[in-house]
């Protein structure tokens, strides 16, 4: 095998974000710009000579190309074995999945998630450890060192690898073996759930609709849903995944899902629907005429746990993300488990599950997961709630109405302004932090200010700190508004905006989030200046 040492200048702008480096196709498709940041990863991992790496992504544009580029750098780093989905294909749990069950060194996984896709598009990669997780910040920090000081790439010459063919090639002296990338995914699915139970529940008339977004999760839906549980074909929507995603946005929430969303609250809507995102690892739950935020979603699983074959055991404890609501800190209040908040993205809740102390994971953004990997799992969420519907034999609005009923009602919104110009989201950030000691017992109508500050975690396995995760304000009651930049966008500064409020008293529950939100809406809005900042008049996504 020839190998090329290839000459090359950094890139200045290699910074992962919350989950990987995201930038537009063109920006990838920039002469060693892959390249760089491949050779990057490489240098900072150190693999042993030999070792295996998976490799796999959520089909996008680009997505075959950079594998063929990904392999033959592989090969000159000297890797011995590459698993690598059919097709270019893994989902990001799919890719956690295999890394942990054939205990590989690690993976990369190309992927934007819920970020559009297409020539014009965004396009990403991200590595992920031997545990099946994200890289966690001390190793992104130094592939970014690494990518800031490159003077040269290594790549074999080698023909391109059959992506579409089962089964082992070689690459020089390196095997790349062609994986079916939903078998092993498939048969984890099966030892965590009641299938018979949910196969029952199916048979037995209870409709379900999955909308997989165009995007990776249709192979994986069609193989669970309609062939090993029994749902009928035409439950499935957009199961067929496209490399632009339709020309849509593979993003589970109430905006971006409208199709599904319109069938769930039509006529003659089914009694359950789903949705995931580009990659596989979001999930959107929706009853008939329900939607179920994600912050109650991982509270009620948390709760109904110990109906499911693979928690019966008990959970050890939860996290979540800070912006996430707390109720699933009441339910861990109730199970007697710890409940941890870290900052957003989901490479925090690697240590705090490697180490053995949560079981389920949550984040606001449509995120759940648990210790069975080490990403968040779109479609484990959605099996997790049909077990749960398949033993309570309740409908998906009466067993949140009930949680609530039970623990309370941890009233959340999330209002998102996408694509701001940088420089004014930087300076409501930096109003907001100018105010803090103005904000500091502050009273605003009935609600005073008890604390305000920008989150910083110490992460309680390694010790590690993370500072500047968002910048939170506290009230007296417990409710609180949180501003946050987006580290997963590609153009201008996205702001969130998290409001959350509780709400103990059951003839309160049925209030629409927003009207009960208002006046922290209202709140936001006039200490942040967002609307004289920004020129904006309301979100650009409301969730
Ligand atoms: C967003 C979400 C965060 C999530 C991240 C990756 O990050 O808020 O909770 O972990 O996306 O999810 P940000 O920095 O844009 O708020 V995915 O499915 O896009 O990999
Ligand atoms: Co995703």
């Amino acid at each position: 095998m020839q190998v090329h040492t290839v000459a090359t200048v950094p890139f200045t702008d290699q910074k992962p974000g919350t989950s990987g480096l995201r930038k537009r196709v063109p920006t990838f498709q920039k002469a060693h710009y892959l390249e760089n940041f491949v050779q990057s990863i490489f240098d900072t991992i150190a693999a042993p000579p030999g070792a295996t790496l998976v490799l796999g992504g959520d089909g996008r544009y680009y997505n075959r190309a950079a594998i063929q580029i990904i392999l033959k750098m592989a090969a000159a780093y000297g890797f011995g074995h590459v698993l690598v989905g059919k097709g270019g294909i893994l989902s990001t749990p799919a890719a956690s999945c295999v890394i942990r069950k054939y205990a590989t060194y690690g993976g990369i996984i190309l992927s934007a998630s819920h970020n559009p896709g297409g020539p014009d598009g965004d396009f990403g990669i991200k590595y992920n450890t031997a545990n099946g997780g994200p890289a966690p910040e001390k190793i992104t920090e130094a592939i970014f060192a690494a990518s800031k000081k490159i003077a040269q790439y290594r790549i074999a010459d080698a023909a391109d690898v059959a992506l579409d063919t089962l089964g082992d090639s070689r690459l020089g002296d390196m095997t790349v073996s062609v994986i079916d990338p939903v078998g092993d995914y498939a048969g984890l699915m099966e030892s965590l759930f009641d299938f018979a139970a949910i196969r029952t529940l199916l048979e037995g008339g209870f409709r379900i609709k999955f909308d997989a977004m165009h995007a990776v999760n249709g192979p994986y839906a069609r193989e669970i849903f309609v062939r090993r549980l029994g749902a009928p074909a035409d439950s499935m929507m957009n199961a067929v995944p496209l490399p632009d995603f339709g020309g849509g946005h593979p993003d589970p929430n109430l905006t971006y899902a409208h199709e599904l969303v319109e069938i769930l609250y039509g006529d003659d809507a089914p009694d359950f629907g789903a949705a995931s995102d580009g990659d596989g690892d979001r999930n959107m739950i929706l009853g008939k005429h329900f939607f179920v935020t994600p912050s109650d979603s991982l509270a009620i699983l948390a709760a109904n746990a110990h109906l499911v074959p693979g928690y019966k055991q008990g959970l050890a404890g939860i996290a979540r993300s800070m912006p996430t609501s707390a109720a699933a800190d009441r339910v861990a209040a109730a199970l007697n488990v710890p409940c941890y908040e870290t900052p957003t993205g989901w490479k925090f809740f690697g240590n705090l599950m490697d180490a053995g102390k949560v079981t389920l994971c949550g984040e606001e953004s449509f995120g759940t997961g648990s210790d069975h990997i080490r990403e968040k799992d779109g479609l484990w969420a959605v099996l997790f709630w049909l077990n749960i519907l398949a033993v309570r034999k309740q409908s998906v609005e009466a067993i949140v109405r009930e949680h609530w009923a039970r623990f309370g009602r941890n009233v959340y919104s999330r209002h998102d302004y996408e694509g701001i110009p940088n420089d004014a989201a930087n300076g409501v950030m930096k109003l907001l932090h100018d105010s803090f000691a103005s904000l500091r017992g502050a009273q605003f109508g009935h609600l005073q200010v008890k604390l305000c500050d920008d989150f910083s975690y110490t992460d309680p396995v390694d010790g590690s700190v993370s500072t500047g995760q968002g910048v939170r304000i506290i009230f007296t009651d417990d409710s609180r508004i949180v501003f946050r930049l987006s580290g997963t966008g590609t153009e201008g500064a996205t702001l969130r905006i998290y409001l959350e409020a509780f709400e103990p008293d059951v003839s309160k529950h049925h209030l629409d989030a927003q009207q009960a939100l208002a006046t922290l809406i209202s709140i936001a809005l006039k200490i942040s200046e967002l609307r004289e900042r920004t020129g904006r008049e309301r979100p650009t996504v409301i969730t």
